[in-house]
């Protein structure tokens, strides 16, 4: 196999920056990182780079007199023939770099502008699940589909800092600005990580730094028993509070600009404060001010809720938990502690409501978590651009005027899909979920097919002019396709149990998870109204908690999710839900026969490396995806008894 794959930045891409003169004038690490990438883009295209004012075409210029500057933003302008980037501070002469770069001619050639760019979100951020020692269910890398760990392997660090570096490059170029390193399930090996294993993470940070990119770490609450050697983990206790102000003052002081931690409590048998009889605002605060002196934040997750539920016993739902959990809490956490709170309420279904939580705590940073890594989305072996997802839920207003891409004051966050495969996602075109996370976290009212655009442009570099429209066509509608062959209209999950991929529609039905569909021989859907179901739809806003109230009035796209409804329910498609059923299992596997022709007509186009790993995995996907097709078809028409009005066979 040849080496690693260089993602949305191969060589061609620097091409109408290497083939001009550059000038670039400021100082500091993040301004060497910028030369450095002009000086190797001008070696191989024949440019010239200097740091002295001379002829240019473009010019770089940080205006650091204001002293060391974080701000991100940059002024780019454009006129006869040339290019100009502005920035106060060194990240934003960075962004603007890659600015360019992502422009290619245009950004010297196109008509005059002048423009000022900014992310409107501060933090944007992935979170790896990579264990440091290898897990005996979970392998090395919890839930993820593209090899080992960059980071890790069999319990130490793998050490291949060019790797991390050029996995930082690829961040930075799309506006990632932070990473945390571990997995927020916490087991031995990674819970040392925190003291006497800091270096291991310095070494990291060293990797990243120079790509603007802050590391953030996991950690487990119990962390002052289990490393420390304390009776308790009390969030109140001042020897558990020490504990916690000097092993972060160590961490400080390997990592001075340590970006904070990240926190799973309560949540899937991870330790908490509730063991204390305390809160998560206590708990969160405990970390806060452990790091407040040093400018650290702690990310505290909201994904709380009970996994030992009694299947039988349907007023609880899992649904309503977060909300229920941390809603009594707004207002009580500390400045530097921010609630990262997942998009959805359940666990990153392929469709899902918004989280009621995003706008009900005002008072509360929130941080909104999306989940690049496809644990419920194909797992990397099917195509599923998850752009037009993660654009709907960014642009939905919990309440008139205030979009969940503005509600997240505390940042974005996706968990993220790479690892040590050599086109570091598995699937070479889940690439363009990282980048799509990136470029949507800089801008979350971007238009999302705009983006696929310009990663299909950067990818497939020279090639790209011929392949888009093929490319475009395998990629923009996936997601939807996706949603059409898994389950239907919203309701989730029917997957099978553990490893989450393939279809089992039962499997989670009588478990202890709390993710059930209730369907029986007269209809299928969880009611979660407030009239008569479990109440989860009262905890929107007015406006929302209206519209999923009621049948008529809730989209086709949540039904399952909201109600309770017969097989023949007449959707506002005009079908009945058990039509619509069939009809969609049946499209979504031609969508994909179909996405397959149209990947395999690019062959010779595309390069033929990429163009081989693709059309293997449609072969699996397109097998799968027909035993979703089939399992859901028959197992709704056995529940129903309700033939499929244009005569397929279905068993
Ligand atoms: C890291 C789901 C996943 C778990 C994951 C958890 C979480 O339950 O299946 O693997 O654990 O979400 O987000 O904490």
């Amino acid at each position: 196999m040849r080496g690693v794959d260089p993602a949305w930045l191969p060589d061609e891409v620097f091409r109408p920056i290497g083939t001009r003169r550059t000038v670039i004038r400021g100082s500091g690490p993040l301004v060497d990182t910028v030369h450095g990438e002009l000086a190797a883009a001008c070696a191989r295209y024949g440019g010239a780079v200097s740091r002295e004012p001379e002829a240019h075409e473009l010019l770089l210029e940080l205006d650091g007199s204001l002293g060391p500057d974080d701000s991100e933003g940059f002024t780019y302008e454009r006129g006869a023939g040339r290019a100009t980037v502005t920035a106060s501070g060194a990240r934003g002469l960075l962004y603007g770099f890659f600015h360019v770069v992502r422009l290619g001619e245009e950004a010297f050639l196109g008509e005059p502008v002048r423009e000022t760019h900014r992310p409107a979100v501060g933090l944007r951020m992935l979170d790896h699940w990579d264990n440091v020692a290898v897990h005996p269910v979970m392998g090395q890398v919890e839930r993820g589909y593209a090899g080992g760990s960059l980071f890790w392997e069999d319990g130490r660090a793998r050490g291949d800092l060019e790797r991390v570096a050029a996995y930082g490059r690829l961040l930075a170029s799309c506006g990632i600005n932070a990473v945390a390193v571990n997995n927020v399930n916490v087991h031995e090996a990674e819970a040392r990580l925190l003291t006497d294993r800091i270096g291991e993470v310095a070494e990291l940070a060293r990797a990243f730094r120079p790509y603007g990119i802050r590391t953030h770490l996991s950690v487990t609450f119990a962390a002052p028993i289990v490393l420390g050697g304390l009776a308790t983990a009390d969030p109140l206790d001042p020897e558990v509070r020490a504990w916690w102000a000097a092993a972060t003052a160590r961490v400080h002081e390997a990592i001075p600009d340590f970006g904070g931690y990240v926190v799973k409590a309560d949540s899937e048998g991870q330790p908490g404060p509730f063991a204390y009889g305390r809160t998560h605002a206590d708990g969160a605060n405990l970390l806060a001010a452990a790091l407040e002196p040093y400018g650290g934040t702690v990310h505290w997750r909201a994904f709380v809720y009970d996994h030992h539920q009694d299947w039988r016993d349907r007023t609880t739902d899992r649904a309503r938990a977060a909300y229920d959990h941390f809603t009594p809490l707004d207002g009580e956490f500390a400045a530097n502690a921010v609630l990262q709170v997942k998009h959805g309420p359940m666990d990153f279904q392929v469709r899902e409501p918004v989280s009621p939580l995003i706008g009900a705590m005002p008072g509360t940073r929130l941080a909104v978590e999306l989940q690049a890594t496809q644990e419920y989305t194909g797992q990397q072996r099917h195509v599923c651009w998850l752009g037009p997802m993660w654009s709907e839920v960014l642009r939905f207003e919990p309440e008139e005027g205030a979009s969940v891409g503005e509600l997240a004051r505390g940042g974005l966050v996706a968990v993220s899909n790479v690892g040590d495969d050599p086109f570091w996602t598995g699937h070479p075109l889940a690439q363009a979920n990282l980048y799509t996370f990136g470029r949507l976290a800089w801008r979350p009212d971007a238009e999302a097919g705009g983006i696929l655009d310009e990663w299909i442009g950067l990818t497939f570099g020279a090639e790209a002019a011929e392949a888009a429209a093929g490319v475009r066509a395998v990629m923009a509608g996936s997601w939807r396709t996706y949603e059409k062959y898994t389950a239907p209209l919203g309701v989730g999950f029917m997957v099978q149990p553990g490893h989450h991929y393939g279809p089992n529609v039962d499997g989670y039905e009588y478990s202890p998870w709390g993710t059930y569909h209730f369907a029986d021989r007269d209809g299928v859907g969880v009611d979660r109204s407030v009239a008569s179901g479990t109440g989860y739809a009262g905890q929107y806003g007015k406006r929302w908690a209206e519209v999923y109230e009621t049948v008529a009035s809730c989209p086709d796209e949540l039904l399952l999710f909201f109600h309770h409804v017969p097989y023949g329910h007449v959707l506002k498609s005009g079908k009945t839900v058990i039509q619509h059923i069939y009809d969609t299992h049946f499209e979504g596997v031609d969508e994909v026969a179909e996405a397959r022709r149209e990947w395999d007509a690019l062959a010779g186009v595309v390069d033929p490396v990429r163009h081989a790993r693709v059309a293997e995995l449609f072969g699996e996907q397109l097998r799968s995806a027909r035993e979703w097709r089939d399992q859901i078809n028959s197992y709704f028409f056995r529940k129903s008894g309700v033939p499929d009005e244009r005569g397929r066979t279905i068993c």
